[in-house]
């Protein structure tokens, strides 16, 4: 078994990759390889990592459109997940989702979800199937601080609690929704307190600091596995990014940023490290095995073959012709009239511009 400085050592270089394949990504955004939205989760890696090592292989993770963290997290090859980004067919997704539908059965990651609040209730639905047949599997659904204010939060966590399902809802709380604080849309400030108005556990903490995150979580499966029910954790962080690449965050002050990232999870690992004696050089030597990780997935990425026109048509797209068989591929649904859909120009005025 691995001690706790090797294990820790190892978490610092995953969160050291997540953050160099996010700061590639904002530049592959800046230079055009990248179409739609991004969302970035530099700051809050730790939870990412924490919660992984907290878990089974087996176990089910869903995660908001922030997802990139808990991808690479669970196992994606950056390869993968950055020929997503740049809509390319060895992505995650063939391409088809983008940033913000990463999905990975082979690691039990079962997606990216851009809608608030949307994916609590289908996480529900796959621990219940989970109690259902009797399967040993924890599922884990993050969310943001936002989506608590969902009316699909109430309708997961009620059921969740009546069936003591074996599920752990974590709130990544990152202080604001895209650019609205909690105080102007919660009347509470202690979230993990609607734990008890579903029949659940609840827990708070920080979590810029991947021990206490593993460590909590951890609790929080223990008790979903031995079938004393589920848990609903706040974990208090913080993005250092906008909410998307077109936001600048001018709704927060620099000072606040600042403060902010002096609770940088990869700093606070590596002063961990170095009191446990890990010297500067080897640390030095993480960080450039890291970012050699992010350029060979960013070239494996530049040169991929983009994704393919025929399987958008049969799989992305559907609508009444659904059944009928499409000229652009064997078994492939779509448009058997080869007719394209036109987006509603009110809905791409209302979100194009600023982003969802
Ligand atoms: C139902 C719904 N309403 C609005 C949006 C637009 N939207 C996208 S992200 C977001 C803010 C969510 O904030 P939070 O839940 O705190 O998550 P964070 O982005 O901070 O991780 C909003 C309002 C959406 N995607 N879905
Ligand atoms: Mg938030």
């Amino acid at each position: 078994m691995a001690s706790d400085r090797d294990r820790l050592i190892a978490q610092y270089k995953q969160m050291m990759v997540m953050r160099r394949f996010e700061e590639e990504a904002a530049r592959g955004y800046a230079q055009g390889k990248i179409g739609g939205f991004l969302h970035l989760y530099i700051g809050q890696e730790a939870i990412a990592v924490g919660t992984v090592a907290a878990l089974d292989e087996r176990d089910y993770l869903f995660q908001t459109y922030r997802d990139h963290g808990i991808a690479l997290a669970r196992g994606m090859d950056p390869k993968a997940a950055m020929s997503e980004l740049f809509g390319k067919d060895p992505g995650c997704s063939r391409g088809m989702g983008g940033s913000m539908h990463f999905f990975d059965a082979e690691h039990n990651f079962l997606g990216g979800w851009a809608i608030v609040g949307g994916h609590l209730a289908v996480a529900a639905g796959a621990a219940f199937k989970s109690k259902y047949i009797g399967e040993d599997r924890v599922t884990v659904c993050f969310f943001g601080e936002g989506a608590t204010n969902i009316g699909g939060f109430h309708e997961a966590l009620s059921l969740a609690g009546l069936w003591k399902l074996p599920i752990l809802f974590i709130c990544e709380n990152n202080q604001y929704a895209m650019g609205t604080p909690m105080s102007r849309t919660s009347p509470l400030e202690d979230l993990s307190i609607k734990a008890a108005g579903y029949g659940m556990h609840g827990d708070k903490f920080e979590g810029h600091d991947v021990r206490v995150v593993q460590d909590r979580v951890a609790r929080a499966v223990e008790r979903a596995r031995k079938g004393d029910g589920p848990t609903f954790l706040e974990i208090e962080t913080y993005r250092f990014r906008g909410h998307s690449m077109s936001d600048p965050a001018k709704y927060r002050s620099r000072a606040e940023l600042e403060q902010r990232k002096e609770r940088d999870p990869l700093l606070v690992t590596r002063a961990q490290l170095a009191d446990a004696g890990v010297s500067e050089a080897e640390l030095d030597a993480l960080d450039e095995q890291a970012d050699n990780e992010i350029q060979e997935a960013v070239a494996f990425a530049d040169q991929a073959e983009p994704a393919k026109e025929e399987i958008m048509f049969g799989e992305v797209y559907a609508g009444p012709e659904d059944n009928e068989p499409t000229p652009t591929g064997a078994g492939a649904r779509g448009h058997a009239n080869g007719t394209t859909r036109t987006v509603d120009s009110s809905v791409e005025q209302s979100v194009g511009h600023h982003g969802g």
